[in-house]
């Protein structure tokens, strides 16, 4: 599972890793306290291993890291930054690195560093996104590393699960679709943006911030990029959008909140368990890689 800020909290986290998969803390803006209780309530549920996922450059990346070793999480995904100068602790401490990376120069650093593997995301992801397509990323990261390669991206079906493996990728990410499992606790609201959004129904803020987020279309959205046009420096802009993800999954605030999310959302018809979300996408794989094969 990809993690989530706000979203993969303890209850989804446990039912993916439950189901067979691995689910991962979303920590995203979070403190250290707050990521060591979702730990803990998450083990509260399973005994099945699980991950957290840093934000480098979240304020709060120090704390997380001491958090997350001084509790023995297993596994580390790392997102939007370099985790560089968090390999040696984490490495030292027993975890299994998996940083995200948007480009194969930044896989072959990670690698160097000592990452265990990888999860190549494509700019079809939601969230905070690179800027190249999972179909170019995910062979152009195979080629570069040799560790293994877990593709990310506009995944949401067994057809796109088939392909990233055609791609050289040797695991799955998915977030998007875990958005509307039963066991995710954000707002109906949410979920049903999600299920309702067509294939060009998400966008892309704040490209000019250096940090761009894709998110779903909505009155927030638009405000968004008509002020891009004008003149606000990348500081207010961010100010503006501080807070917006919590307004769309705690509140259930749809219209002014961020409902991040991929574009595979086109592809998101309805809420399921994760562990009939999981089973399905395998059943549909076998079938598509059979159809290949032959
Ligand atoms: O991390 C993500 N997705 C995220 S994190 C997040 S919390 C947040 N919210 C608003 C703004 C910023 C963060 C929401 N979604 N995906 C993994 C990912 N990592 N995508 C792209 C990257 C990335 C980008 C640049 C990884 C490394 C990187 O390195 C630049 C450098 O320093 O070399």
């Amino acid at each position: 599972m990809g993690a989530m800020a706000w979203v993969s909290e303890h209850n989804l986290v446990a039912a993916v890793s439950n189901a067979g998969g691995l689910g991962i803390i979303g920590t995203g803006a979070a403190d250290g306290e707050c990521v060591r209780e979702q730990v803990r309530k998450t083990r509260e549920l399973t005994d099945l291993p699980f991950g957290v996922n840093i934000v480098v450059m979240s304020p709060f990346a120090d704390e997380v890291v001491r958090v997350v070793i001084e509790e023995k999480v297993p596994v580390v995904t790392t997102g939007a930054g370099n985790p560089g100068k968090y390999m040696d602790d984490l490495k030292s401490a027993g975890i299994k690195v998996i940083p995200v990376v948007p480009s194969a120069a930044l896989a072959k650093r990670v690698e160097r560093a000592g990452a265990d593997a990888v999860v190549a995301e494509g700019c079809e992801a939601g969230g905070h996104i690179g800027e190249i397509t999972t179909m170019c990323l995910v062979p152009q990261v195979a080629d570069a590393v040799s560790v293994p390669v877990i593709a990310a991206g506009g995944i949401a079906d067994g057809r796109g699960a088939a392909a990233a493996f055609m791609l050289g990728a040797k695991g799955i990410q998915l977030g998007t679709r875990f958005i509307v499992a039963k066991e995710c606790v954000v707002s109906q609201a949410y979920k049903d943006r999600v299920i309702a959004a067509g294939d060009t129904d998400s966008v892309v803020t704040g490209r000019f911030t250096g940090h761009p987020v894709r998110v779903l279309r909505n009155k927030l959205t638009r405000e968004m990029l008509a002020k891009e046009k004008d003149d606000i420096s990348p500081e207010e802009f961010e100010e503006l959008m501080s807070g917006t993800l919590r307004k769309a999954v705690v509140d259930g605030d749809a219209d002014y909140g961020s409902v991040m999310a991929g574009q595979s959302a086109g592809l998101v018809k309805k809420e399921q368990s994760a562990k009939e979300i999981i089973e399905e996408i395998m059943n549909e794989m076998s079938v598509n890689y059979r159809e290949i094969i032959i």
